[in-house]
């Protein structure tokens, strides 16, 4: 078995960071490759990897996987003792939900609150449309975290799973721009902040160069 997860710039590449998380969280032994987004030759190198040119990629003996809902269904799949999504079924129901969401909504959030995890700065003024998707996330962290299925833990469902992973960013995004939440959101969302993998992403996105706001 061998496994080869590409990513982009830690301090900004979040749906890498989602790939990641996944990938820690299904335990298994990989290999990782970073391919610098930004450079004169990040296209064809993204290219290279898959026909999307975007990270993260996996590659696998059963060939590439791209985007991170699919690289997060693939791990889930092969790596059933991992329980990557909850074990009950009306709360992995919830779980898939919520990720399919944050993994095609958010737009406002997204755009205006680029990920940066080496910025500690607000804002100016935060839009209207940023608040109103910010308020719909802390709603979702409800749902999950009062869901009457869900484990003993501090995680949306208890135990990390996808879920977590693929709010990571937000919650990353949320902590850069000092964004002040609700007490529940901010307790779960400093538990994602203490998650010995986000603390190990984090740390080597500290360590990264950082590039011209204009680029990112
Ligand atoms: N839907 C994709 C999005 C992937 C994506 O947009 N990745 C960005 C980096 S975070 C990228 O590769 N950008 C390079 C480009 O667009 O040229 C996923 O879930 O993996």
């Amino acid at each position: 078995m061998s496994l080869t997860l590409v990513v982009g710039n830690k301090n900004y590449s979040s749906w890498s960071l989602r790939a990641y998380l996944v990938m820690q969280l299904s335990g298994a032994s990989y290999r990782e490759q970073l391919e610098p987004l930004y450079a004169a030759d990040s296209a064809a190198r993204l290219a290279s990897h898959s026909p999307s040119a975007k990270v993260p990629v996996l590659h696998s003996e059963h060939g590439s996987i791209w985007d991170s809902l699919a690289i997060a269904e693939y791990l889930a799949e092969r790596f059933p003792e991992a329980q990557l999504w909850p074990r009950d079924p009306a709360a992995r129901a919830l779980a898939r939900s919520v990720c399919a969401q944050m993994h095609s909504g958010f737009t406002a959030l997204r755009s205006h609150m680029p990920m940066d995890m080496q910025r500690q700065q607000p804002l100016a003024s935060v839009p209207a449309e940023v608040c109103a998707e910010i308020e719909q996330v802390c709603g979702l962290w409800q749902l999950c975290l009062q869901h009457p299925a869900r484990s003993a833990g501090e995680f949306l469902f208890g135990a990390p799973s996808i879920a977590d992973a693929f709010f990571a960013p937000v919650v990353s995004r949320l902590h850069s721009y000092g964004v002040a939440l609700p007490a529940a959101a901010e307790r779960y969302a400093a538990s994602v902040r203490q998650w010995p993998a986000y603390q190990a992403w984090l740390a080597a996105a500290q360590q990264e160069a950082q590039l011209a706001a204009s680029s990112v």
